[in-house]
């Protein structure tokens, strides 16, 4: 039987189909399409029914391709949700994280309990969208009549096999979970107001969920599916598809976030990963990622986006290596850049607040996005050796922002480390070896991720000599707030 992932980000969504053959993982993309949440009444929703008949699409191009008994495994981003009713029908949109309705919702919850005592329970990052806070301001009547909140990728697994689950990693963003337990906190549910059971089963990476109710959608022709829960939360699968190999090892993946962190066997919730806001999200085969979310090419979608249909990333790319980098020091994990109504003219008012040279063609602000992100990781590196007490030799870049040559050698160069770059398509791969496992055609992630070692290839970017102490110490004065005018 052969494996499909579908593979769904913020941007866009692919079905990748992965085959064993002489000892290597081949791996084709049969379908593309696109995705991304839309303002709607002041409010930012994903349409959840548009991914929903691209699944279909791509099915029937499964079949198509002469494949007629598949597994699928589908993976997105995490901590959104669609509540559905005892009818199993949708009861809402799903909002997306970058919603404003919480951006002071941590400060409500705060009097209910203080946001040190909630990330001490479950060792998940402080962000005013995981789904703890969003469900805090759902609609109360709407939670009564909720049988099941379900993550959009199980949402969209219940939808074609009518079986509802809740997927461990993915289940871990939500930050109602307590890892000494691995169970929800029943007090955390309090507070939402929320029973256990609205909340379907658990299932870990690689149980099987259900067949395809191929009658319920007599207008496509489907093939034979049988839906494998793999790490559905997106960068649990980019690390799970990550080739990183023994210790010693951090990860970066790179697309419309950068997550930046390491792999334990063990979670590291203490005081300083608190202050440092680093995140415990659960992992395949009893892993956690210890890993700090960083707004990575989000902020450069979104400059592209004013520009429409006028450049593709690797034009963007080959126009800031001709602007010299460092010119302006901003902070892009501020608050101010998780949605702004406008990115080019957020970064514009940040550079006039702060008396720097102001960007404006696409290769300034490009080039500004990249030294900027170049800092922060280099920073968060240093962050991560403290905490966790541990050396760290390489970096792996994996995703799509892996292929950005400029950013690798800035992010080389400041950080100091070797940086290997790819497989881009990690995300995929690790969805494809979950559910290889599961097949039994492989016996573990540590043998995957030598597959992935020996199927692509993987580029090394060598630090070069820069006064990197430097340029960190300028950022870190402009990007301390009481230098600001305002
Ligand atoms: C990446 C990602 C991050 C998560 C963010 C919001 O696609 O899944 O891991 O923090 O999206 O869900």
């Amino acid at each position: 039987m052969i494996q499909i992932a579908i593979d769904i980000g913020a941007s866009s969504g692919r079905f990748v189909v992965g085959t064993l053959q002489n000892n290597q993982l081949q791996i084709e993309e049969i379908h593309r399409f696109s995705n991304g949440f839309k303002e709607v009444d002041g409010r930012s929703l994903w349409n959840v029914d548009h991914l929903l008949q691209e699944i279909l699409v791509g099915l029937e191009k499964v079949k198509k391709r002469g494949f007629h008994n598949v597994t699928v495994g589908i993976d997105t981003w995490a901590v959104d949700y669609v509540l559905v009713g005892e009818d199993g029908e949708r009861l809402q949109e799903a909002y997306c994280y970058r919603d404003r309705r919480t951006a002071n919702t941590m400060e409500k919850i705060e009097s209910h309990l203080a946001l040190e005592d909630i990330y001490l329970k479950t060792g998940i990052q402080l962000q005013n969208f995981n789904t703890l806070y969003q469900l805090y301001e759902e609609d109360q009547k709407l939670l009564q009549q909720t049988k099941y909140v379900l993550l959009i990728p199980d949402y969209l697994a219940y939808r074609l096999t009518g079986v509802a689950i809740l997927e461990m990693t993915n289940a871990s963003t939500t930050q109602l979970l307590n890892p000494e337990i691995r169970d929800f906190d029943e007090n955390l549910l309090k507070i939402i107001g929320l029973e256990k059971l609205q909340f379907a089963p658990f299932i870990e990476p690689g149980q099987v969920i259900g067949e395809l109710q191929r009658d319920q959608f007599p207008t496509y022709d489907l093939p034979e599916c049988k839906f494998v829960a793999v790490a559905s939360h997106d960068t649990a699968s980019a690390i799970a598809g990550t080739p990183g190999e023994k210790e010693q090892w951090a990860y970066l993946s790179s697309g419309t976030w950068s997550l930046l962190g390491v792999e334990k066997k063990e979670p590291i919730i203490n005081l300083q990963a608190y202050q440092d806001n680093y995140t415990n999200e659960w992992g395949v085969s009893d892993t956690y990622r210890f890993l700090k979310n960083i707004m990575g090419m989000w902020i450069l979608q979104e400059i592209i986006r004013h520009y429409p249909g006028q450049y593709t990333v690797e034009q963007v790319i080959k126009e800031a290596t001709k602007v010299s980098p460092y010119l302006q020091y901003i902070n892009f994990n501020e608050e101010r850049f998780l949605n702004p109504l406008n990115m080019i003219e957020e970064i514009k008012l940040y550079c006039q607040e702060t008396e720097q040279p102001i960007p404006h063609t696409i290769g300034e602000l490009a080039v500004c996005v990249f030294s900027n992100l170049s800092i922060i990781y280099a920073i968060e590196m240093e962050h991560l050796k403290a905490i966790t007490h541990e050396r760290i030799d390489k970096l792996h870049i994996v995703g799509g922002g892996s292929k950005n040559d400029l950013l690798n050698q800035m992010t080389a160069n400041l950080s100091g480390v070797t940086i290997y770059a790819g497989p881009s398509e990690a995300t995929a791969i690790g969805n494809l070896l979950v559910q290889m496992i599961a097949q039994g055609k492989l016996n573990s992630i540590a043998e995957g991720r030598e597959l992935v070692r020996a199927s692509f290839t993987i580029q090394k970017f060598e630090p070069q000599a820069v006064d990197a102490k430097e340029i960190i110490n300028n950022f870190t004065a402009v990007t301390t707030k009481e230098r600001w005018r305002v």
